[in-house]
């Protein structure tokens, strides 16, 4: 136990990423909590990032669902029993299997559910109903590493530890943000590199926040990874860079394998043309791998997310098993896992290819899992995956489908085409935390309420294997309960109930770290049999541990530094990739989009877009494109484009971005009909995928740019949501005491004028209106004479910044006086702009921190000594150099 915690403070572990920080929860007597870091928990040692520094402002109540609901007929959701959802679901289930067989129902499940929520929902599908179709968002994420892994060493293992990153001098970055994405895991890596001088080299088209703080950034050109990993085998196996003694004997395949690297990339020159790299560079990145024995290469959704992505994983794969450079210290091939239990759901076999424990669809498996489960209807053979399981969907072959914990409606690729599938089903249910999002928007048949983080009970496991315990620290609403229960319930109802008689979740953990044994004998990676025994108080303290953890001892922070690999004669295999053409753009769709995330939300926003400070640092969706191909098409900063492709459309604002290679485009994934008008970009990205993993190309789809004409941008603040007027252009963001909508539109301030006063009223209103220069300004207030709404439109540019006034929704009375000026666009108070949120853990703002530099801090610690800019997660570090570059800049 941390001795300095405070001793009300709960042990849990955070919500979103892969790192898997440690935090201490610190309930409050309102329902809130405060978060820290947990100083002991080895993913972070007390370190967030801002995201986990912002989930106090994430656990209200506002938006959860809490009560099950159900469709009567055609009718809308209307709020049930327990009982009642849970009888129709079984119901449901029943009639689908004696009327159409298990192939026509599906589990669509998620990396962020519990490994005890995940193992029970794949024991229900693939042991009792039958059915292999259990897929989840893992397969959008990870499913490209899996399928390397199990290539390469016979089991999806990831061989080495986080402590690793703070022993290697040379650590390369491929397709991961990870200033972004992994920020406390980056914080490790920089500081690395500051006390013992690491080198990082950075992998990526685009230039990111990541690059800021590298040594070398090669910019790559989509989809080419493959050839520059090959052309760096080549380059070891030239310069005697080759560990002859570990190749010889612990691997098997180099001379295939080099030999058709060879043929692809020759020579330096060769990989430079093949990847549009400096050939300096390349040389450069060879020269430094080469030289250094302690090395780490950490990749993720750039090389996972490809329409060849498993052959990217093994192309790397490849150079670390060359060069013997796997499961020592320092060294190592590390796949950064996304989700907090993107990990723990492959250990349960949440895959459709998967089985439980690691274990496959050899007929040897399935046989031991039926035994093992005593299960009556063991599907034999692998299912649809994700992408195949919703078209599958849309031509009404699956006929039931549970989603738990995923937004398909957004995250998955032609998402228009997945909100017209999910209308097709007989039984469609969904067990969500949250009343709306866009997947409870198609609707479902019933609607579960699972216990959300703060209350949800279990188990998760991090990027290095580490599996940590995530403990309830506040009261789950009385009609909500955890996806395990659901799932048991519903297995009760269907006659399992000897099989699904858990009455917690150590009782499934138990079971699974059993089945994770059973028959083993050193045959699979992944063993806990040594927690089988566990008693529910040792489950209650259990400290954060690494599998493998067989029961007879051999526990482990490393894999494969003497071999031992899990295929059938104990030897790596060396992978020869197929050849493929890059992605590029067509005649029609001449630009390739690229997808990701930004610093502050995940995902689908349906948590930290409740959070003004996270949704303070990008307040609308945007597309990042080069100056340089925006002119040409009139495109200016700040405007908005539409960017098309074969599948769908959105309107972002224009971001001229000099790090966006030319002719790509980068928008991020999380605005979606929820919380913006047009800012979807799930329904543009094709389909494409990797034959093997079967994981979508979410980086690299056909698009267009074009100019979307919207003359009049403004905002409007409310105390309460409200729907802005069809047609017009908005994305939503919490600020505090309520909302805010950027607007945007075609449509000129008489049509706001008549909206406005058709929402408030227009004797409520205080009006300014200059219609024929365009501006219209309206404010309302409440009996306290607080601001409770405010509209301003005009013209592009000319409208006053709402960074003054969104401050005032919180605030206290506005006089008389004050009122004219907001009406003039300034809020009484003298507030001034203050420009858009750089730092989010201590709330700076940019124009604060230009004026601190220009008052003398020209550096990093000065920003952080003047305002504390930085000092806390670190990933607003780069953006703070930058603006210090640019203050400092000599007009
Ligand atoms: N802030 C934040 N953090 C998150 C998440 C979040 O939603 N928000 N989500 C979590 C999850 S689930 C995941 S999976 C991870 C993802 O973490 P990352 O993989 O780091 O994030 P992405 O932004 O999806 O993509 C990473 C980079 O791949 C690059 N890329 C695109 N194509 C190529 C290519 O062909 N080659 C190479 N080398 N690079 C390419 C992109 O330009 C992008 O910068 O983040 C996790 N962390
Ligand atoms: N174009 C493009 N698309 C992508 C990606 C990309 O880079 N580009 N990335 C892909 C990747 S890597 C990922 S991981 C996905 C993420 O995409 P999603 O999984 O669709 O995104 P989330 O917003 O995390 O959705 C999680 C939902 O589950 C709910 N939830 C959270 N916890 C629980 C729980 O314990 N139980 C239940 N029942 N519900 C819960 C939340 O309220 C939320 O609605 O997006 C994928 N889609
Ligand atoms: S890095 Fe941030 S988002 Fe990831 S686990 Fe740690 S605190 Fe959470
Ligand atoms: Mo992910």
């Amino acid at each position: 136990m941390n001795a300095l915690a405070d001793p009300g403070a709960v042990r849990t572990t955070c919500p979103y990423c892969g790192v898997g920080c440690g935090l201490l929860a610190t309930p409050d007597a309102a329902g809130g909590a405060a978060i820290a870091g947990d100083a002991v928990h080895p993913a972070n040692f007390g370190r967030l990032c801002s995201k986990g520094a912002a989930l106090g402002e994430t656990i209200g109540h506002e938006t959860r669902l809490i009560e099950p609901m159900m469709r009567h007929g055609e009718g809308p959701l209307g709020p049930v029993s327990w009982d009642a959802a849970l009888d129709r679901v079984a119901d449901g289930l029943r009639s689908t299997l004696a009327r159409h067989g298990p192939e026509a129902i599906a589990f669509y499940l998620s990396g962020q559910l519990l490994t005890e929520d995940y193992y029970a929902a794949n024991k229900l599908a693939k042991g009792f109903l039958g059915t292999a179709n259990v897929d989840t968002n893992s397969r959008l994420c990870m499913a490209s590493s899996v399928a390397g892994h199990k290539r390469a060493f016979g089991s999806d293992t990831v061989p080495g530890s986080y402590e690793d990153l703070d022993a290697a001098d040379l650590i390369v970055l491929v397709g991961s943000n990870a200033a972004w994405c992994h920020p406390v895991l980056f914080r490790r890596m920089a500081a690395a590199r500051a006390a013992r001088g690491t080198r990082i080299v950075v992998i990526d088209p685009r230039r990111t926040a990541t690059a800021d703080e590298a040594d070398l950034v090669l910019p790559i050109a989509h989809g080419t990874d493959t050839d520059l990993f090959c052309g760096l085998l080549v380059h070891l196996a030239d310069t005697g860079g080759i560990d002859a003694a570990y190749v010889a004997a612990h691997t098997q395949g180099l001379d295939a394998a080099l030999a058709a690297a060879r043929t692809r990339v020759p020579d330096i020159t060769a990989t430079a043309r093949a990847t549009g790299l400096a050939e300096a560079d390349v040389a450069r990145f060879f020269a430094w791998f080469r030289e250094t024995a302690r090395s780490v290469t950490c990749y993720s959704q750039g090389v996972n997310q490809s329409a060849h992505g498993t052959d990217k994983v093994n192309a790397i794969l490849n150079c670390h098993l060359a060069t013997g450079r796997i499961g020592r210290p320092g060294m190592g091939p590390f796949s950064l896992t996304g989700q907090p239990n993107a990990m723990g759901g492959r250990e349960v076999g949440g895959l459709a290819n998967q089985l439980a424990a690691h274990m496959g669809f050899s007929p040897p498996e399935v046989d031991r899992v039926r035994r093992f489960w005593d299960a009556p209807a063991m599907a034999a053979s692998e299912g649809l995956k994700a992408v195949d399981m919703f078209a599958a969907i849309g031509r009404g072959e699956i006929k039931a489908l549970w989603v738990m914990g995923t937004n398909p409606a957004v995250s998955l690729p032609r998402a228009d085409a997945v909100r017209a599938a999910l209308g097709r089903l007989d039984l469609f249910v969904l067990s969500e935390n949250v009343r709306t999002n866009d997947t409870a928007a198609c609707a479902p048949h019933v609607v579960l309420p699972a216990a959300a983080w703060g209350e949800k009970d279990g188990t998760v496991t991090n990027s290095e294997r580490r599996i940590s315990r995530m403990r309830p620290f506040l009261d789950r609403p009385a009609g909500v309960r955890p996806d395990w229960w659901a799932l048991a319930q519903v297995a009760r109802r269907l006659g399992f109930g000897a099989a699904f008689a858990w009455t917690r979740p150590a009782d499934i953990f138990r079971e699974h770290a059993a089945l994770s044994g059973f028959e083993n004998g050193g045959t699979r990676d992944f063993d806990i049999s040594a927690l089988a025994g566990l008693s529910d108080a040792a489950y209650e303290t259990l400290e954060p541990v690494q599998w493998p953890l067989p029961a007879g001892g051999g526990a482990t922070a490393r894999l494969f530094a003497e071999g031992g690999f899990f295929t059938p004669d104990r030897r790596a295999r060396l992978v020869v990739p197929a050849t493929a053409a890059p992605p590029a753009g067509e005649a029609e769709h001449p630009f390739l989009l690229n997808t990701g995330r930004i610093r502050d939300q995940w995902h689908t926003m349906t948590r930290t877009g409740l959070s003004p400070r996270l949704s303070a640092h990008l307040t609308a969706p945007f597309v990042a494109v080069h100056p340089d191909d925006a002119a040409p098409l009139g495109l200016a900063e700040g405007d908005l484009a539409t960017v098309a492709t074969r599948h769908g459309r959105a309107v972002l604002e224009v971001r001229g971005d000099a790090g966006q290679p030319r002719g790509t485009l980068f928008a991020p994934i999380h605005w979606s009909a929820a919380n913006a008008s047009h800012g979807r970009v799930g329904a543009l990205v094709h389909d494409a995928r990797d034959p093997i993993s079967g994981q979508p190309d979410s980086k690299a789809t056909p698009a267009t740019l074009a100019a979307y004409a919207a003359p009049y941008r403004g905002f409007i603040l409310a105390r309460t949501a409200l729907a802005p007027p069809p047609g017009s252009w908005w994305a939503r963001l919490p600020v505090a005491g309520g909302h805010a909508w950027r607007i945007a539109g075609g449509d000129g301030p008489d049509l706001w004028r008549d909206w406005a006063r058709g929402q408030v009223g227009a004797a409520a209103l205080a009006e300014f209106s200059d219609l024929s220069g365009g501006q219209y300004r309206a404010a309302a207030f409440d009996t306290n004479g607080r601001l409770s709404f405010a509209l301003m439109i005009g013209p592009k540019g000319a409208v006053p910044a709402w960074d003054a006034l969104k401050d005032l929704l919180a605030g206290d009375r506005v006089g008389e006086a004050d009122r004219r000026l907001i009406l003039s666009g300034r809020s009484g108070a003298g507030t001034m702009p203050s420009g858009p949120l750089v730092c989010a853990c201590f709330g700076v703002a940019r124009d604060a921190i230009a004026a601190a530099i220009r008052a003398g801090a020209h550096d990093a610690a000065a920003v952080g000594a003047a305002l504390k800019a930085g000092t806390n997660c670190g990933s607003c570090l780069p953006e703070v150099r930058a603006l210090i570059a640019e203050t400092l800049q000599p007009a």
